[in-house]
């Protein structure tokens, strides 16, 4: 019995040292400590050892369950560990791995105009200030000496609402609700959305406008083109030449359009600028006395200048855009190259 017992020792050992996994550990301890396992049978055959002999059998037999208990409990925790490192290492985490780009948003080009014009333009003291997109007939025109008949009012084709209400086709009317309530001197723009009765490649029946107006006692025509200058200085860099033509508006007078040497070919003439070497940028002209005493100013009083300039014309010029539709498409596959 004692040669058994020592026998089962020795093998058991044996399997245990040589287990590789925690698993082959179970079936090793239901081998032998199972309830048909190899010590539970020796346990059951007690009743063949001679009585005298059992307490030491039984001793022995119990002491040998301990030990492999014991050391089965050892070398769990030894495999554990070891398995523990090597998961660990196998399931590290490359932390110098580049994330992943969540898509970033973008300022729109045209904004990106909007925003650089206001800044430009707050920095010389003006205030930005905005109105409504559905406008009187008196606001969008009358107030801007252009009475019901008059034939410039054919010169660009509105929305009407009704009979007297419509979709602003400038800004004007805001500048024309300030006046009403406020007294030079004036320094003020006005951006937004403006509505025409046009579609092609160069025009949109909504497209953004910024107006300004400046109204002071003492303002002369040299402080519209000091300050037209610096605006176009800013968005088109220096050394880009300007030049003032004069024109025609009902609500300003003189009236002048400021073109600016083409951004394409620098002056040299090409499709662009119709063969020309400039571009027409903006319209401009010291305001009609009619408008001022409109709004109840004293035009022996007060002089003042008003300009207007598109916003989507100088994006296309700016970035070399050559549909507006582009503008208002939203494919972020274009936009996000300016
Ligand atoms: C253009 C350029 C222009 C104005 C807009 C204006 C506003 C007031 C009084 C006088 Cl409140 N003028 N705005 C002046 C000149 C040109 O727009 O190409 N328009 C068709």
């Amino acid at each position: 019995m004692r040669k058994r017992l020592e026998h089962l020792k020795a093998e058991a050992w044996k399997y245990i040292n040589d287990a590789k996994k925690t698993g082959e550990l179970d079936e090793i301890r239901v081998r032998y400590l199972g309830r048909k396992g190899e010590l539970t049978a020796l346990l059951r055959g007690m009743g063949q050892v001679l009585p005298e002999d059992r307490p030491e059998v039984g001793r022995l037999v119990n002491e040998l369950r301990n030990q492999l208990e014991t050391y089965l409990e050892e070398r769990r925790q030894m495999l554990e560990l070891a398995e523990l490192e090597r998961s660990l290492e196998l399931e590290t985490i490359d932390i110098s791995l580049p994330g992943r780009q969540p898509p970033l948003g973008h300022v729109h080009p045209l904004n990106q105009v909007l925003e650089e014009t206001k800044r430009l333009f707050i920095s010389m003291g003006f205030q930005v200030v905005e109105g409504p997109e559905v406008e009187l007939d008196y606001y969008n025109f009358e107030a801007l000496n252009l009475p019901p008949d008059h034939p410039t009012r054919d010169m660009q084709d509105t929305f009407f609402i009704s009979d007297d209400i419509l979709l602003r086709s400038q800004t004007s009317p805001v500048q024309v609700r300030v006046m009403e309530k406020q007294q030079p001197p004036v320094r003020i723009i006005a951006p937004g959305k403006v509505y025409r009765v046009d579609l092609d490649a160069t025009h949109s029946p909504m497209f953004h406008q910024v107006e300004g107006l400046l109204i002071d006692e003492g303002s002369t025509f040299g402080d519209l083109k000091g300050i037209l200058n610096a605006f176009l200085e800013a968005l088109f860099g220096k050394g880009r030449r300007v030049r003032f033509r004069p024109s025609f508006f009902p609500f300003t007078e003189p009236s002048a359009e400021v073109d600016v040497e083409c951004i394409m070919c620098n002056g040299g003439g090409c499709r662009v600028c119709s063969q020309t070497g400039w571009l027409e940028i903006l319209g401009s002209g010291m305001v009609d006395p009619r408008v001022l005493e409109m709004v109840g100013y004293d035009p022996e009083r007060y002089q003042g200048f008003a300009f207007g300039v598109g916003m989507e014309r100088i994006a296309m010029l700016k970035y070399g855009i050559d549909d507006i539709r582009l503008l208002f498409e939203n494919d972020m596959r274009f936009l996000t190259q300016f």
